[in-house]
């Protein structure tokens, strides 16, 4: 098939932000043409996020991308926090008024809208790696990109980079047209996949004098596991013994509680980073998910925010395309952004109250376990921590 060479929307990135998109102009009518870089298998595969939020639930399930999610998707009613041995549990449902979370995969999320796009959706091109974005300031932008070895160019209305944040569009961009705010941490996160059932039922972020550990599941039978190490950590220097040492002494908690060990299947190193770019649009091009931002993976908001981002800009071009206004368009910016940083706050702070910096004394620790026995004792607190967890509707 020879790909079209014009289209409405241009959509660079084939992840989570680049797929729901694609898959929310479809169903409002407007042509659209997914160009992703990675190949099928890689862009399934790659391990990344793990928890959805109410709210990128009931848009999964709007657009019939939840099929699977129903039936494999576990719902969790709270988290477990532990610290200086102890562990307290915050109640979702009870604290936001019946929100909760489910843990499944991005990976999953992505082969469910890849297989519905392949299916049924607009074009979906793999190893089509955009080189250049041109005439944002014009009414059509021209996008470059190669496939299959050959040049090729296609022209649209609208330009969504979705393409994470080392994408080209942000970069098409003039310089000084985009302000960014940035923050990285003096620290990494080692995570791992193993072949054993989670020692927990719900997650368990864990406060320790050895620095950070999460608790995460991929399925009843897989484990997700994470420790805070120092930036530049060499993964392959550790032996999976090690690994689940380490963990077992942060996880330590008074009372018979047990970290089950099993093979370690998939190791990788992470570094953490706050990043927004304002505004989320210039004249054409508009950015979505990890191209416009970045979180640290503490709060799971990433995946969720690249979601909202996407429910919000579907909703512009379907009133552009119904009552030609673009009213939507003019405020998907201001509208984003409101979230973005209430959940890059909320991001920081679980980062921050949760991981021990190198430069850290006595004092931050006393500080850090001050909040944590606040959030057991007091239930406004708990709430707190809940609503920006479970997440916020989208507006
Ligand atoms: P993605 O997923 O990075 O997809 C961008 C896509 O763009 C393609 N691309 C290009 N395509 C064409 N031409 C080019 N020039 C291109 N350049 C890039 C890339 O190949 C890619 O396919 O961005 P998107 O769609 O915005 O989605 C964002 C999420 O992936 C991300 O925010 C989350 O994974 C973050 N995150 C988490 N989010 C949560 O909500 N909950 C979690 O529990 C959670 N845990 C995590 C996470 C991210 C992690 N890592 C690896 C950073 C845990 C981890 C470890
Ligand atoms: C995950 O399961 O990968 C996961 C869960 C919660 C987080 C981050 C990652 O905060």
């Amino acid at each position: 098939m020879t790909p079209p060479t014009h289209t409405t929307v241009a959509v660079v990135g084939g992840g989570p932000a680049g797929l729901l998109l694609a898959r929310l102009l479809h169903q409002a009518g407007i042509d659209c043409v997914v160009l992703e870089h990675r190949d099928r298998t890689y862009v399934e595969q790659r391990q990344r996020a793990g928890i959805l939020e109410q709210g990128t639930v009931d848009a999964l399930r709007a657009c019939g991308a939840a099929e699977r999610l129903d039936r494999e998707g576990l719902v969790h009613d709270g988290v477990e926090l532990r610290w200086n041995r102890r562990s307290h549990r915050i109640d979702f449902p009870s604290l936001t008024g019946g929100r909760r979370v489910w843990v499944y995969a991005q990976t999953e999320v992505v082969k469910d809208l890849v297989a519905l796009q392949l299916a049924d959706g607009p074009p979906l091109l793999f190893k089509a790696e955009v080189t250049a974005v041109t005439g944002a300031d014009t009414e059509h932008p021209v996008v470059q990109y190669t496939h299959q070895g050959r040049s090729r160019t296609l022209t649209c209305d609208y330009v969504v980079g979705c393409d994470g944040f080392h994408g080209v569009v942000r970069k098409a961009v003039p310089e000084g047209q985009l302000q960014t705010f940035e923050r990285v941490y003096p620290y990494s996160w080692f995570g791992v996949l193993a072949d054993i059932p989670p020692s927990c039922d719900e997650l368990i972020y864990a406060h320790s004098p050895r620095g950070f550990a999460l608790h995460s599941m991929r399925s009843p039978t897989v484990s997700r596991l994470y420790l805070q190490v120092p930036n530049g950590t060499d993964p392959a220097t550790w032996s999976d013994k090690q690994i689940w040492d380490e963990l077992e002494e942060r996880f330590a908690v008074d009372g018979d509680w047990k970290l089950r060990r099993g093979p370690i299947t998939q190791r990788a190193v992470l570094p953490m980073r706050s990043f927004v770019t304002e505004p989320m649009r210039w004249g054409r091009i508009l950015l979505a998910g990890d191209a416009a931002h970045i979180v640290p993976p503490t709060g799971a908001k990433g995946l969720n925010l690249a979601v909202s981002d996407v429910v919000v800009l579907a909703r512009a071009f379907t009133e552009r395309a119904s009552t030609g206004s673009t009213a939507g368009l003019n405020a998907y910016s201001d509208t984003c952004l409101q979230r973005v940083w209430r959940a890059e706050h909320f991001s920081w702070f679980m980062t921050t109250t949760t991981h021990t910096a190198p430069e850290h004394s006595g004092f931050e620790t006393r500080l850090q376990l001050a909040y944590l026995d606040r959030i057991a004792a007091s239930s406004h607190a708990a709430a707190e921590l809940a609503e920006n967890y479970a997440g916020l509707p989208i507006g």
